[in-house]
């Protein structure tokens, strides 16, 4: 059966709208420079970038193409991105163990491989929400800068492992050359676009980065995973003076890494919904549980949220709906994080969770909705997994779609669903949230 054309654009007539040609000329040019100060609030800086970029959303394609438009001009969303970021080289062999068993003669790439994530940058450039994103480089970290989150001794041993020309560094988890530099950049990129939002630059950004971030522990490499992009994205927040952050995680896997970063503390929420996976060994020795909930000040502050096989579009709207817009309600963070893994995906080789892009798109706009009622709007968005090379494209688009708010999507999706078992998780989810209603301090009585 032939796929739609990937580019073949969703026409819905209702969505069609005409604008009207009026619109406020931009009262200055500026962009964000030293005098955006570093503060945690909304600053007036972003509605001057804002209105000059909405000239350009009037009329975002040649008059040739066809596209579903959005009645209200949108505020864009800035994309962080370094090429180097390609430079890490992950090799090939059975899955992601790097081994040739010698009787295959096709071996396949490693999942976390450069052709997802040029899949990734490509929709975003020359597809159909090409006229909703704003470009900007990514830098590398400085090595003072990992030690907010990490260890200098992990840190020193990543880089003597890059001096030695590579290691394994647990299975799947390889350094390779080019690695590390590949690694800065992902984690410097993040900061950079966290560092955007902070300044009142812009209200979402989002950073396209590999390798990923999340499993990386203040003191070892996991999952494809070395710096915690993510985590030291929040740090950085906290440093600059955000009293609470709160990360949202629906990459298929547990977020072991951050959790762990902010395990003792009250002031990060961490909430990770995931494929219930368990522990994989000593290099992620934590379950994804839902009793792993935090130590110290921190008990409490680590939500998991374990979904079963299969859990599809509506048992994650559901896990959203019930569990996670009621504990963002009552933290009330100043900055919220959003933690993004395609893997999650009906396609993906390393889940089996079932999401289309419908899911995806309104997860986005539940994000999104609950950056505009508690940080002002602002919110980070961070990539992590997402290893179908081509839907995770795809289901990237939805998601930003969603955290755009657009009224209507602007590309259908290319590749039918799998059918979800709802019951199933439905019933699940309840039971987690009468769990975490009975043991979690902060959320008892919501
Ligand atoms: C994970 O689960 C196993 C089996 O139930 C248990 O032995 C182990 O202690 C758990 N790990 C953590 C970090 O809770
Ligand atoms: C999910 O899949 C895994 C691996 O295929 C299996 O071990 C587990 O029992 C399944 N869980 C559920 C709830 O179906
Ligand atoms: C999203 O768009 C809908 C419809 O245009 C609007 O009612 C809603 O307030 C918007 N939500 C946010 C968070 O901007
Ligand atoms: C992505 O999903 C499609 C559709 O099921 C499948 O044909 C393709 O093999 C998948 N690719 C990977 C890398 O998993
Ligand atoms: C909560 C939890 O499982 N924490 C573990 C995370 O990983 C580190 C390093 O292996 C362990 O020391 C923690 O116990
Ligand atoms: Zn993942």
């Amino acid at each position: 059966m032939p796929l739609l054309a990937s580019h073949e654009i969703l026409l819905l007539s209702s969505c069609l709208i005409i604008h009207s040609s009026s619109h406020r000329t931009p009262t200055s040019v500026a962009y964000c420079s030293v005098e955006c100060s570093l503060s945690c609030h909304p600053h007036q800086r972003h509605r001057e970038h804002s209105r000059k970029n909405r000239r350009r959303f009037q009329n975002p394609l040649p008059s040739n193409s066809i596209m579903a438009t959005s009645p209200t001009p949108v505020d864009p969303i800035d994309v962080f991105w370094h090429e180097g970021m390609l430079k890490h080289e992950t090799g090939t062999g059975v899955f992601d163990s790097g081994m040739d068993p010698g009787f295959l003669d096709v071996l396949e790439k490693h999942p976390e491989n450069s052709d997802r994530v040029k899949n990734m940058l490509s929709i975003l450039k020359r597809g159909p929400i090409s006229p909703y994103i704003s470009w900007h480089s990514g830098t590398p970290a400085l090595v003072p800068q990992l030690l907010s989150f990490h260890t200098q001794e992990y840190i020193n041993e990543l880089i003597e492992a890059d001096r030695n020309g590579g290691k394994m560094l647990c299975t799947g988890t390889f350094l390779n050359p080019g690695s590390w530099d590949a690694a800065l950049l992902a984690a410097g990129t993040t900061l950079s676009a966290m560092k955007h939002v902070l300044d009142g630059c812009g209200k979402i950004a989002y950073a396209l980065v590999r390798p990923p971030g999340h499993h990386a522990q203040p003191t070892q490499a996991d999952g494809y995973c070395f710096l915690n992009n993510a985590g030291l994205a929040v740090q950085l927040a906290l440093d600059s003076g955000c009293q609470k952050v709160a990360v949202v995680d629906i990459d298929v896997h547990y977020g072991n890494g951050t959790a762990e970063g902010f395990y003792r503390s009250n002031k990060v929420l961490t909430i990770s919904l995931h494929m219930n996976h368990g522990t994989w060994g000593p290099s992620h020795p934590q379950n994804g549980s839902v009793d792993e909930l935090g130590e110290g000040e921190g008990f409490g502050y680590n939500m998991n949220i374990p979904l079963p096989n299969g859990t599809g579009d509506r048992g994650y709207v559901y896990a959203m709906t019930e569990l996670v817009i009621p504990a963002i309600e009552k933290f009330e963070p100043n900055m919220i994080v959003w933690v993004v893994g395609q893997d999650s995906s009906a396609f993906d080789p390393n889940g089996r969770q079932c999401l289309t892009m419908n899911g995806y798109r309104e997860i986005g706009q539940i994000v999104r909705s609950l950056a505009s009622r508690h940080t002002g709007g602002r919110l980070l968005i961070v990539q992590e997994g997402g290893y179908n090379v081509t839907y995770s494209a795809y289901c990237l688009h939805a998601m930003l779609e969603g955290a755009l708010n657009l009224s209507c999507p602007l590309l259908s999706d290319p590749i039918a669903y799998y059918p979800e078992d709802e019951a199933f998780s439905v019933k699940v989810i309840e039971s987690i949230k009468q769990y975490q209603q009975d043991t979690l301090p902060f959320l008892k009585g919501a």
